[in-house]
């Protein structure tokens, strides 16, 4: 097993904090992704950090980081609600699988309370905001103490 975790986000999520900060908040993706490398680092980690506007770039993300991974935390966007082929992906895991929403979904329109995501997922968040990536990273940080204790 080794140290690093993959945070994967996707379409949409570069645009974080250029617009709809009233769902979204105002931090950047760059912001996002500083605040994931340095809640790894607190746990002895790293983060690699990938975003994606395409269903199969993040595909392959994920079986690059399936086995042996420290795990993965992935905000999927939209893909969330509609991709078969992502959570055909994360059923291959070997490594636990954070699921995050920066907003709380279920507050949300119907289309965004169903997950194909969280039939592989480990763990859930939404309506974290952003602070959520770095929860996600510390139930991690936690499920390898356990592990290797
Ligand atoms: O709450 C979340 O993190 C979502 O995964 C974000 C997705 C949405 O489709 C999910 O239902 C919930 C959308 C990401 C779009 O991000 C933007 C950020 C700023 C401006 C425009 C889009």
């Amino acid at each position: 097993m080794n140290d690093t975790i993959l945070v994967l986000n996707g379409p949409n999520l570069n645009l974080l904090g250029q617009r709809q900060p009233e769902i979204y908040g105002r931090a950047t993706l760059a912001d996002v992704e500083a605040l994931c490398r340095e809640a790894a680092a607190a746990h002895g980690l790293s983060a690699e950090c990938r975003q994606s506007n395409a269903e199969h770039v993040l595909i392959d993300a994920i079986h690059e980081f399936r086995i042996g991974s420290a795990g993965i935390v992935i905000n999927a966007g939209a893909y969330t609600h509609t991709s078969v082929a992502i959570l055909d992906a994360l059923n291959a895991c070997e490594v636990p699988v954070i699921e995050c929403h920066i907003s709380n979904v279920h507050r949300r329109e119907a289309f965004r309370h169903h997950s194909y995501v969280s039939l592989a997922a480990t763990a859930v968040l939404a309506g974290f905001g952003t602070h959520g990536y770095a929860l996600a990273i510390r139930h991690l940080a936690h499920l390898r103490a356990d592990k290797t204790a």
